[in-house]
């Protein structure tokens, strides 16, 4: 483990391979029962490059009309998200510090050219909980600053079973994935990557 920053921790290769590929045929199931969907950007309804899933009790959605929000049910099938696999529940009980299980795990998608900008994660209601992430798949390269846009940011590449802990003043900084790094792993079959994030949604 490696503390980058008030409460920004980083523990590279937390999963080994044999754990990553238990990860994908979980996360596999999730997305048969809660298909992969396009989220769009408030007002604009511009649709970003991810394609998104979740699972938990709540998941993370975004539309022209509504924006950003979380909600119980899945926005095309408006079934209840699936439950969030046993190893990423216990992934949090590891490195989370926090005492309650977290509702939502978003499944982001990333295609060979997709990005996501710089932006803060305030979605959210419980910001005294820290979002866990774990990359699967291709190398990205992830950058963060600090809690205003204009602060200075540094870059990681983040590689296949790498696991992130942003909490404590590290919660709201800033955070975006420039680029994949194509054909870097062979975890997945259709390439590209795959970021789990893991969050307390509600006090
Ligand atoms: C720092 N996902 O889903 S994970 C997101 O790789 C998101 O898919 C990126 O940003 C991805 O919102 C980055 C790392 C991450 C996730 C959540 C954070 C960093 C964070 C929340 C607060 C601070
Ligand atoms: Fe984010």
């Amino acid at each position: 483990e490696r503390g980058l920053a008030p409460g920004l921790r980083y523990f590279p290769d937390h999963f080994d391979r044999a754990a990553q590929e238990a990860l994908v045929a979980a996360i596999r199931q999730v997305v048969a029962d809660a298909p992969l969907f396009v989220p769009r950007m408030p007002k604009t309804g511009k649709p970003m490059s991810v394609r998104m899933t979740n699972c938990g009790s709540l998941g993370w959605v975004t539309d022209k009309e509504r924006g950003y929000r979380y909600q119980s049910t899945h926005p095309e099938t408006h079934r209840p998200w699936p439950a969030i696999p046993e190893a990423l529940l216990a992934l949090w009980k590891d490195v989370s510090g926090f005492d309650k299980p977290p509702e939502a795990c978003l499944v982001n998608f990333y295609d060979p050219d997709a990005k996501m900008g710089l932006h803060q994660d305030c979605d959210e209601n419980e910001f005294g909980a820290p979002v866990v992430s774990v990359s699967l798949g291709d190398q990205c390269l992830f950058r963060v600053g600090g809690v205003s846009r204009n602060d200075p940011t540094r870059s990681f590449r983040l590689s296949s079973g790498d696991v992130f802990v942003f909490g404590g003043e590290s919660r709201l900084i800033f955070h975006g994935v420039d680029r994949i790094y194509p054909d870097t792993s062979t975890l997945l079959k259709n390439a590209g990557r795959i970021n789990l994030t893991l969050r307390r949604v509600n006090p």
